[in-house]
């Protein structure tokens, strides 16, 4: 529109009808000189925002005016209970009975304790086989099992990092924990894709926490934790923890925690961190993530201490109590990752890291929100585009494909030719040796021929010559 045509309350009377109901709206601005005039559009975008509760939302360089309504929320009083205020109890309610998934990694050596701690976090037996340290290499091994307790079903998974470290070359130990994490993203990713999705019964297998084993030498990471946590780190919630923390001394161990922590740091290896957002639990999540990583001690014997019965492991010199918080971190462990942070884990899985992965798989499929000139990019426009390139691929391909074929064939008929031409030779070489035999055998007929016409010749003459001869001799003898 011309500057002289801007008339705000008709534009107010039409388009702030619309807005409400669309949220926000964009207006194509037909002279680009107006809109070059910014003084124009300046007093122009004042009176439309002051006489109604709007936004400018973007002015964008492509003739558009963007708009979005920015109306207050209007309170009221009620008369009366109305009954929303039961919407918190109707949650709870259908996802207690839909029930839970919770998905835990344990990545860490053979034999550094890993099941021993999952039998003890929950305090049951889960089936257990006892891996060999001489795997090819590492697999992942999922087990699901579904545990009730007070009527909240959860259907836990616990995948098993099969065979890690016990490579000579742990250079591709990473690898199928990664796969791994990504096919649990793709197969969620799948559903969300498809037409009849069920979301809502779906077994969700991504991964919410990865508890990352390190062993207790009291030194520093080895290289193969430093590379797999940063190749991790960006697909799944880490939270390290010291495996077998009775077997380093109390002094060693804070030393160990903090050369652990400045290695990760300065890896640039980001670990989970508790949320400190929530108030309720900020105090003991920033309190919490101090103490990382936490030294754990895994067992499920019973022994007496006093008149209690309390797991521990028992030694000639004394007893650990895996519950004493005096003697290892489990307690500390338990609290934050299942009675404390179960939720947030499963929360950031969704927002955070399956996020990333769908925004990267989606960009890498040709999905996009705005195209360059930052207009929004509708699933339509992508779909064509996508489809317009991939038919333009199998043109190109189809031609190419029976460009290759013409080429063949036409090689296999020059093949055929030179072949044609040379037996065509051949044939007729052989034809001229045979006619040279031919023609020596007959002149050899023809001098046999002469040779006996001669020969009898002169036998006709002999014969002639011995018939004469006693004749003469008759003669002779008479005279
Ligand atoms: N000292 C000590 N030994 C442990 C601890 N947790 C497990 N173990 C022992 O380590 C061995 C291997 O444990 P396991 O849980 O099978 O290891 P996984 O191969 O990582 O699953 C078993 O003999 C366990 O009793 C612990 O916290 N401290
Ligand atoms: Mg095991």
């Amino acid at each position: 529109m011309a500057a002289t045509d801007v008339d705000v309350f008709s534009f107010n009377t039409v388009v702030l009808r619309l807005l409400p109901v669309l949220g926000d709206i964009t207006l194509q601005i037909c002279s680009p000189s107006w809109l070059s005039q910014s003084s124009s559009v300046a007093s122009f975008i004042s009176r439309c925002c002051l006489s109604a509760p709007l936004q400018l939302h973007s002015l964008v360089v492509t003739n558009c005016l963007s708009f979005r309504w920015n109306e207050e929320k209007r309170s009221l009083n009620l008369g009366g209970h109305v009954g929303f205020d039961s919407l918190p109890d109707q949650l709870v309610s259908k996802s207690v009975t839909q029930g839970f998934c919770f998905n835990i990694l344990c990545v860490g050596e053979t034999g550094i304790g890993k099941s021993t701690l999952m039998n003890t976090l929950f305090n049951t037996m889960f089936e257990n086989e006892e891996a060999s340290h001489y795997q090819n290499g590492v697999y992942l091994r999922p087990r699901t099992y579904d545990l009730l307790e007070s009527n909240v079903h959860l259907k836990l998974t616990i995948v098993d990092t099969v065979g890690f470290g016990d490579q000579i070359n742990k250079e591709d130990s990473y690898k199928p924990i990664v796969d791994y994490i990504d096919t649990q993203f793709e197969n969620y990713l799948q559903e969300e894709l498809k037409i009849k999705r069920s979301l809502f019964n779906y077994h969700d297998t991504r991964i919410h926490i990865c508890l990352y084993f390190i062993a207790p030498t009291g030194h520093s990471l080895k290289s193969l934790d430093l590379v797999t946590m940063k190749k991790l780190d960006s697909k799944v919630n880490i939270i390290p923890i010291i495996a077998k923390a009775d077997t380093i001394s109390k002094s060693e161990l804070n030393k160990f925690k903090i050369k652990i922590m400045s290695e990760l740091v300065s890896n640039g290896v980001q670990i989970y961190q508790f949320p400190t957002d929530d108030e309720a639990v900020s105090e003991i999540n920033a309190s919490m993530n101090a103490l990382l990583p936490f030294a754990v001690v895994g067992s499920v014997e019973e022994v007496k201490v006093g008149n209690k019965t309390v797991r521990a492991r028992q030694y000639p010199w004394g007893i650990v109590q895996v519950e004493n918080e005096n003697h290892c971190d489990f307690v500390k462990l338990r609290e934050m990752l299942i009675r404390v942070n179960m939720e947030d884990l499963r929360e950031q899985t969704h927002a955070r890291h399956y996020e990333l992965y769908r925004r990267c798989k989606l960009e890498e499929m040709g999905f996009k929100d705005t195209d360059p000139d930052s207009q929004p990019f509708s699933l339509q426009e992508t779909y064509e585009a996508k489809r317009k390139e991939f038919l333009g691929d199998l043109q190109r391909k189809e031609e190419e494909m029976r460009q290759m074929f013409v080429n063949k064939v036409k090689e296999t008929e020059a093949e055929l030719k030179e072949k044609e031409r040379e037996l065509h030779d051949k044939f007729e070489q052989l034809k001229r040796m045979h006619q040279e035999e031919k023609r020596k055998v007959e002149e050899k007929r023809r001098d046999l021929e002469e040779e006996m016409n001669g020969f009898n010749r002169k036998k006709v003459a002999a014969e002639t010559l011995s018939l004469s001869q006693p004749l003469k001799k008759d003669k002779d003898k008479k005279k």
